[in-house]
């Protein structure tokens, strides 16, 4: 099915929300659009502006200068960080009016100071935070969370409401850890200002900071979520928090934060505000995964899962266009908004207004390499037809059938504006395409399966069934080599496809027959070796990686290796495992988002892949290696604060730190960590204004590759779902982002 539909906007407008038309159709008819202006068509972004920051205790290095303009058609943003002797180049700017100031642990914010590109020799002049407490205002937000006192380790298993309070599901001290993150922290950047302080519901006069975090976390278009999250503690857990904001409120004060230093000083950040203040921007997209060349120097995309549009960038025009993704017209079966409409608790920043309405829920998107943007979304109700069913001749269906399909597949063609869309009999959440010839496409979100879609099979046929296909995910626990029924079952409640789902229990296993065993269905990436392979992640706790080879016939001949974080005496290396990516060079590699490592997986040197043995799925402790992130521990344990919502493998070198470098998003720390793997080091690129750089997912492009470090760059979004949780509150915008790393910090 083809749609052309595109609505574009222009800054804050949001004239297709405010029509509040169900029905993303009748959007198009807004348009609002400038006259392109004179340094666009000159292409002209290349300006300097140059100097140092002084303080009163002479140069400072490390700290940040901060170009601003709103001159541009959107608001546009420039970092970079000083050397060594405090002197700073702030490159390829367009012409335009700069507000220039500084921002750097220990210090407070310079003054603003205005600037045209040329300006030479600049004395930026700033003053040393004389108060702890004003200084630790721009720590990170993981630096603030690490001062949450979680129960003691003696305290655990959990016992419940009539016992110690802890949540009867709470079996370990990093099982709770667990869920801090990946219950809170998948939405919010706990820590940052808005959610270490209760002061916005100080007017209502709660009894108790632990009624005030109980009415918080049943506030607004998460609530529900929320309240199920905070429920999983049980009692202790709003405790915890609250006992967290009075003693922040009491003047408690974090760690100091090192300020950048080595590579870290050479990176360059440079921002476009995109999206309206309530545009909830998942991911972005820069280039096709198997080629960072692809869409060069194009336009970049993002996804508003809130308000069911594509954006779509122009990096050299600074405009910026939201284009409402299209669902099929189908009454009998109509694609809706997952998003509350109405809320048990009034949100403190927007009351009751249902800020999020149309149906897409864009979560992920990728280039094929045609240039076309493909996503998961909506694209039709919840109801998928009768060939998706067990009873029907479909050979999918009859071997397995999905759990449904709560979200599916479409992609956007930018040379000619058109949708397509494509329903799938299984859930979609992250999808990759396969190196292979057949444009093999593999999601994520399908709870107990991996679904995939043979792209060439769809483009010369647009069929549905034809083009698409499902497998379960079974581990050949008999050892002869294939996978045959009937096989062990798991057992117990699963997540939603949307949490990761699968996570089943495995009981009375027959060893003489085959598993399914539901690891989950989170993260996915294609095999850079072997065509037919995509390894996926369980969150689960402690969280696995599995490998998905669909062979020559599948379903029948789709057979699933897994292999959980190793477990050692009892407690997990490490857990959290959400992102995943495969180097060149077949070596994957996973951020673990609870216990803050960097953790590789090499399959070769797996001395058993199946058989009997591989049922706990703890049969290749060898293959793993972790890395620990630097970063501040949580209070009383030896596990880190921050939280990775995702990563991803540089294998071109679009950053400038060499091919394969692996990088975790610190949505926890303002930042993107990379780990350079010859030398172990890590770099941490800090966004430090806005405060609130929370991302997901990211990637990196080559546009130009005789043009050094100006040619390359990875980029990343604010992807919170509350804007108005980032540094300046209510009003604030997503913005894009991307990373260059300099040879030096004064390089033009
Ligand atoms: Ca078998």
């Amino acid at each position: 099915m083809f749609v052309r539909i595109r609505t574009i906007f222009h800054q804050t407008a949001h004239l297709c929300l405010s029509s509040r038309s169900a029905v993303s159709l009748s959007c198009a008819v807004f348009m609002v659009f400038l006259t392109l202006p004179a340094y666009a068509q000159q292409n002209l972004n290349a300006g300097v502006i140059s100097g140092s920051v002084i303080s009163s205790h002479g140069p400072e290095a490390g700290v940040w200068v901060i170009a601003e303009t709103d001159d541009l058609p959107t608001h546009f943003t420039k970092i970079v960080v000083t050397d060594g002797q405090g002197r700073f180049v702030v490159p390829e700017l367009p012409d335009a009016l700069f507000k220039v100031w500084v921002r750097g642990y220990g210090l407070v914010d310079s003054k603003p100071v205005p600037l045209r590109i040329g300006a030479e020799d600049v004395k930026l002049r700033t003053f040393t935070a004389e108060d702890p407490l004003l200084a630790a205002e721009v720590y990170p937000a993981n630096y603030w969370y690490s001062l949450m006192e979680v129960p003691a380790e003696n305290e655990f298993p959990g016992t419940g409401s009539a016992g110690n309070g802890i949540g009867e599901m709470m079996n370990s001290q990093d099982r709770w850890l667990d869920l801090t993150k990946q219950g809170c922290q998948l939405c919010h950047q706990l820590g940052n200002k808005a959610t270490r302080t209760l002061d916005h519901l100080s007017h209502l006069d709660f009894d108790s900071s632990v009624q005030a975090w109980q009415y918080r976390t049943a506030m607004g278009i998460r609530g529900q979520f929320m309240t199920l999250y905070a429920n999983r503690f049980g009692p202790r857990g709003m405790e915890v928090y609250a006992d967290w904001t009075d003693r922040i409120a009491a003047g408690e004060l974090p760690p100091i934060p090192p300020r950048p230093s080595g590579t870290e000083r050479n990176v360059v950040i440079t921002q476009w505000d995109w999206g309206n203040e309530s545009s909830y921007i998942h991911d972005e997209i820069t280039t096709d995964k198997r080629n960072a060349s692809l869409n060069a120097g194009g336009k970049v995309y993002g996804v508003d899962g809130g308000h069911g549009a594509l954006l779509e960038l122009d990096p050299d025009t600074h405009e910026w266009e939201e284009i409402v993704i299209a669902v099929k017209d189908n009454p009998d079966n109509p694609a809706v908004t997952r998003f509350a409409q109405q809320f048990a608790v009034p949100s403190a920043y927007y009351g009751n207004e249902a800020l999020w309405q149309r149906p897409a829920d864009p979560h992920n998107p990728m280039f094929d390499e045609l240039g076309r943007v493909w996503m998961t979304t909506k694209v039709q109700g919840n109801n998928v037809p009768d060939w998706c069913k067990s009873g029907s001749d479909n050979k999918f269906a009859q071997y397995y059938q999905s759990r449904g399909s709560e979200r599916q597949a479409s992609y956007y063609d930018p040379a000619t504006e058109e949708f397509g869309l494509i329903g799938t009999c299984f859930g979609t959440h992250h999808l990759q395409f396969g190196w292979g010839e057949n444009r093999m496409l593999y999601f994520s979100g399908g709870g107990d399966v991996i679904g995939f879609i043979n792209t060439r099979t769809w483009d010369r046929t647009q069929d549905e069934q034809l083009s698409q296909g499902w497998c379960p995910m079974v581990v050949d626990t008999n050892g002869d080599g294939r996978i045959s029924k009937p096989w062990n079952q798991p057992v117990g409640a699963m997540r939603s496809q949307n949490e990761g789902g699968g996570g089943g229990r495995l009981i009375d296993v027959d060893l003489t027959l085959d598993t399914r065993m539901s690891p989950g269905s989170y993260g996915i990436i294609a095999d850079t070796q072997v065509e037919g392979v995509a390894w996926g992640v369980g969150t689960e706790f402690p969280g696995r990686i599995y490998r998905l080879d669909i062979g020559d016939n599948p379903p029948e001949t789709c057979i699933t290796e897994v292999y959980e974080l190793p477990v050692v005496d009892g407690k997990p290396m490490g857990f959290g495992p959400r992102g995943i990516d495969m180097d060149s060079n077949g070596v994957i590699w996973t951020a673990l988002s609870g216990s803050s490592h960097l953790a590789s997986f090499d399959r070769s040197k797996c001395d058993v892949l199946n058989g009997p043995s591989v049922i706990n799925s703890q049969h290749c402790q060898q293959g793993w290696t972790l890395h620990e992130i630097p970063g501040p521990n949580m209070k009383g344990t030896d596990r880190k604060a921050d939280f990775h919502y995702y990563n991803w493998v540089d294998i071109f070198d679009t950053l400038g730190l060499g091919e394969n470098v692996p990088i975790a998003n610190g949505s926890g720390s303002d930042s993107l960590v990379a780990l350079v793997p010859e030398t172990e080091e890590f770099v941490h690129m800090r966004v430090p204004y806005p405060l609130g750089f929370y991302s997901r997912g990211l990637d990196g492009r080559i546009d130009d590759p005789d043009a050094g470090w100006k040619g390359r760059g990875v980029w990343a979004n604010y992807g919170t779902n509350f804007n108005w949780h980032t540094e300046g509150g209510k009003g604030t915008t997503s913005k894009m982002v991307k990373f260059q790393i300099r040879p030096d910090p004064l390089a033009e």
